[in-house]
């Protein structure tokens, strides 16, 4: 398989500057993934480049132009000859989670459309899914509204990218972490709390039982505090 490929198109790519640093740099260094940073406003017309309109049907603030997001996104298309998941960042989408992380993880190109103001002319959603070499999702991080999908796409690209085989240092913690562990029911549960050293730190210890070197011991009363929290969390 080729090597995965993220794109993300924002009338702010100076927002995505983060996806150089760390963790998602390093991938990139290594040649695990590429990810390109496309600016919308090159796409757009005329002498102020505008991107946005009044709404249809009126209402408040402004809908972004289909035509400056379709000849961005052909254009970064046009860049690879894979399938596309076209990914339409809106608080309207489908909640992001831990599973969608480990599909998108799997994509050879995914291509990140981040809305301002209202969102992007629906006709983009529709056009694309009459194009069969492109799957679009809506996907939304939460249930919370954020200025535009830049903040969404960083979120997004982090919990992806972790997961691509060879960017993690140590791929053991990935099953033990939240959200990939696992209850008597096979519901998801959260972690467990976590202590290092020292065992006593401004008068508290740290739990007896992860000292014993009981290896049965531990085991149970992690399950317990991810059981114990978890349950709490939905209170
Ligand atoms: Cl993906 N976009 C915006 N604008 N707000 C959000 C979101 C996305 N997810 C949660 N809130």
């Amino acid at each position: 398989m080729s090597k995965p490929r993220f794109d993300v198109i924002s009338i702010f790519p100076e927002y995505l500057a983060p996806l150089s640093l760390s963790l998602l740099g390093k991938a990139q260094e290594n040649g695990l993934v590429d990810i390109g940073v496309t600016d919308l406003r090159v796409f757009a017309d005329g002498a102020h480049k505008s991107v946005d309109d009044t709404p249809y049907g009126g209402g408040a603030g402004m809908v972004m132009s289909p035509e400056p997001w379709a000849r961005a996104i052909d254009s970064v298309a046009e860049q690879t000859d894979a399938h596309h998941d076209l990914v339409i960042l809106t608080p309207a989408g489908k909640k992001f989670d831990q599973a969608l992380a480990y599909e998108l993880s799997q994509r050879d190109h995914v291509i990140f459309a981040c809305g301002r103001y209202e969102g992007i002319d629906y006709r983009i959603t529709e056009h694309y899914r009459e194009n069969p070499e492109f799957a679009v999702r809506e996907i939304s991080i939460g249930d919370y509204v954020l200025n535009g999908g830049e903040v969404a796409a960083l979120a997004i690209l982090e919990s992806v990218i972790r997961l691509i085989p060879g960017v993690l240092g140590n791929p053991a913690s990935l099953d033990e972490e939240s959200h990939s562990i696992k209850g008597e029911n096979d519901e998801q549960l959260v972690e467990y709390p976590s202590y290092t050293k020292p065992a006593e730190w401004r008068g508290l210890e740290v739990p007896a039982v992860l000292l014993s070197g009981n290896h049965g011991d531990i085991a149970r009363w992690r399950a317990e505090q991810s059981a114990t929290r978890t349950r709490k969390l939905k209170e």
